[in-house]
């Protein structure tokens, strides 16, 4: 297994010598630059305000993991934009680092977020995300930033906070079912973003390139203690999960970025 951020024999600069493809051509994540070709497309989101029938957590050992448990008839969809097929949203986790500056994965013309949301889908035509997720066009994955804002008057718009609580301890296994399942509003907020897309990677092991990413523009708000309850999550070794964001990979190839809106 991969180990995690520290500057050590298992953190991502080693990455490649378990999965070489963690080296490859298309890995992510990439800094997105201020000028992209755009393109006016926007992203469909279908069922946006629907919840759930349910939703579960848990603790993997590298972050918190929410799973959609969607009834069949209103799966929640992304299409259109920079995607070719239908993909639909499974799971949700997050990234964050020791310190509020930086804790995103992407960054925006240089400047790194305190933390970043992926909302994972897989292509209706594979099925499942297991079956999709070493496909080159197999995932997409909705990204969002979130900037710190301690005003008290502005509502956090990171809402499991209280959730956290349930899955301090690592449990790679087990998942424990929310009491309130939440829709993509809930997370999210906003329908129409404008967004960048390119054709990237997992960020963690085993890398593959199966993701198009879209990743908006812009940023949801969190405050310092949710940052701090996502820092007292503990890893498999009882420890803090300070820090779970890889960074920035370049490569010799230059990449395609869209500008969406
Ligand atoms: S990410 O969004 O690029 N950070 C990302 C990274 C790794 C995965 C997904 C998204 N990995 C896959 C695993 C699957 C698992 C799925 C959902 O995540 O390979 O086995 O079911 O967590
Ligand atoms: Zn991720």
């Amino acid at each position: 297994m991969y180990s995690y951020y520290e500057c050590d024999d298992l953190g991502p600069a080693n990455w490649y010598k378990i999965n070489s493809i963690c080296n490859g051509a298309r890995q992510s994540p990439i800094d997105l630059p201020a000028s992209a070709v755009l393109r006016t497309k926007p992203l469909c989101i279908k069922n946006f305000e629907v919840k759930p029938d349910s939703n579960n957590i848990k603790n993997d050992g590298h972050g918190a993991q929410i799973v959609f448990n969607y009834r069949h008839n209103d799966k929640c969809l992304l299409s259109g934009g920079s995607l070719k097929y239908k993909y639909e949203v499974a799971k949700a986790h997050w990234h964050w680092g020791q310190f509020n500056y930086a804790g995103s994965e992407h960054s925006l013309n240089g400047h790194q977020y305190s933390a970043e949301l992926h909302i994972v889908a897989f292509a209706s035509k594979y099925g499942s995300l297991s079956n999709a997720v070493d496909k080159s066009d197999g995932l997409a994955v909705l990204a969002f930033f979130y900037e710190l804002d301690n005003r008290n008057e502005e509502r956090s718009d990171f809402i499991i906070k209280k959730d956290l609580g349930l899955i301090v301890k690592s449990n790679t296994n087990d998942y424990i079912r929310i009491q309130n399942s939440f829709s993509l509003k809930d997370l999210i907020k906003y329908q129409r973003f404008h967004y960048f897309s390119y054709q990237g990677s997992l960020t963690t092991p085993p890398c593959y390139e199966s993701v198009t990413w879209i990743v908006a523009n812009t940023p949801l708000k969190i405050k310092t203690e949710d940052l701090d309850e996502l820092r007292n999550l503990k890893d498999n070794e009882g420890r803090c999960i300070l820090k779970n964001c890889r960074p920035i990979q370049h490569s010799h190839q230059s990449r395609q970025i869209t500008d969406y809106r």
